[in-house]
């Protein structure tokens, strides 16, 4: 992890200091990437301690297109609790749904984007192409004279990429994305970690992944979001046949707030450790051409079908998470 220490060195070195909706300021520099090569290990900090059960419940939830904190509580993630229920602004938000709800955040993009047609009432081929596809009518409406028909469909967007990867992996277009421009002004946060692809390799069976998170802070976030990324990538791996290889995180926005400046440092003062390993359970079936593919596995998996193994780590470090 010594490509996180070095980010951090980068941040406090080039960085100039922001100010920002939280109210407290972070020291950022625009753009960033590390890559990690997952053979060599996971990529866990080792300079604190990860909360590695609340990293896989998080992704659990997000695999069940949750959008509520009490789902994520319910899975053994807590960290959503204060944006669900903290926020005054989101508290404001006509579009929240009570206690806990974050509105159709990540999981609810991934799984279950919402896709629609307008279509010409006329183009009756087209609209049998749609229903064919899944996608059920809504409306008919009049437009400027024209009779049109709407059309819904909720697109699973991850689903599709395990397709792509098992069925078409020379495919540079197997990707999913969370920034979903119609539901920006009714979620608690809007994504962060938004852009995902696999790139996979069938001569080697290795599958990459690339990841664009638009603003990270690098005291919280960022340890999470390494570990998720690689989490999926060791769980799609074994859902199409494919061992997990490189890791490129992308990231717009690298901040570090003013309040995780000591804990930084002081993560800066340790000797990065060796890398654990991720062990997914075997009762998650690897995917071979003779084999069953079974994609379900993705909202079926719980946290404790992913184990850390061989996790060294210096003493914990707690900072708060600006709201
Ligand atoms: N807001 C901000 N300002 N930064 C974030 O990183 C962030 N992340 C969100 C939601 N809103 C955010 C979701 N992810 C923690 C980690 C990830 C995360 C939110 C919070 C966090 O507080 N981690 C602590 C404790 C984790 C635990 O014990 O479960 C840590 O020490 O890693
Ligand atoms: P923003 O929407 O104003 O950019 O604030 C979001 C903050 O949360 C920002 O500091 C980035 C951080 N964040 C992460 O770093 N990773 C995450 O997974 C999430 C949800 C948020």
């Amino acid at each position: 992890m010594q490509q996180y220490l070095d980010l951090i060195q980068t941040v406090i070195d080039t960085g100039s200091w922001q100010d920002n909706r939280t109210g407290i300021r972070t020291l950022s520099v625009p753009g960033a990437m590390m890559r990690f090569d997952l053979t060599k290990g996971f990529p866990a900090v080792t300079t604190k301690k990860l909360a590695f059960k609340s990293v896989v419940g998080e992704l659990c939830a997000f695999l069940r297109a949750s959008r509520s904190a009490a789902d994520f509580r319910a899975l053994g993630c807590k960290v959503w609790d204060q944006n669900a229920n903290e926020n005054q602004q989101w508290l404001d938000n006509p579009y929240r749904q009570g206690t806990d709800d974050l509105g159709p955040v990540y999981g609810v993009q991934w799984r279950q984007w919402p896709g629609y047609k307008l279509l010409d009432a006329d183009q009756e081929a087209q609209i049998a192409d749609a229903l064919k596809k899944g996608y059920a009518i809504v409306s008919q409406v009049e437009e400027e004279g024209v009779q049109k028909v709407l059309l819904y469909k909720a697109i699973d967007q991850l689903r599709e990429c395990l397709d792509t990867i098992v069925h078409n992996p020379g495919s540079r277009r197997i990707l999913f994305h969370g920034w979903n421009p119609a539901v920006l002004d009714a979620v608690a946060l809007p994504a962060c970690h938004l852009l995902y692809q696999f790139i996979p390799n069938p001569s080697t069976k290795e599958l990459s992944m690339c990841l664009y998170v638009r603003s990270n802070d690098l005291g919280l976030g960022t340890p999470f979001n390494l570990a998720e990324g690689a989490a999926l990538m060791h769980l799609v791996g074994r859902l199409t046949g494919y061992t997990p290889r490189w890791f490129s995180y992308f990231i717009g926005d690298a901040h570090i707030y003013e309040n995780h400046m000591d804990m930084v440092r002081e993560q800066l003062k340790r000797e990065p450790l060796p890398l654990p390993q991720l062990i997914i359970s075997d009762r998650v079936p690897a995917y071979t051409p003779t084999g069953k593919y079974e994609p379900e596995w993705l909202e079926k998996i719980e946290p404790s079908d992913f184990m850390l193994e061989g996790y060294q780590h210096h003493a914990p470090i707690t900072a708060p998470m600006a709201v």
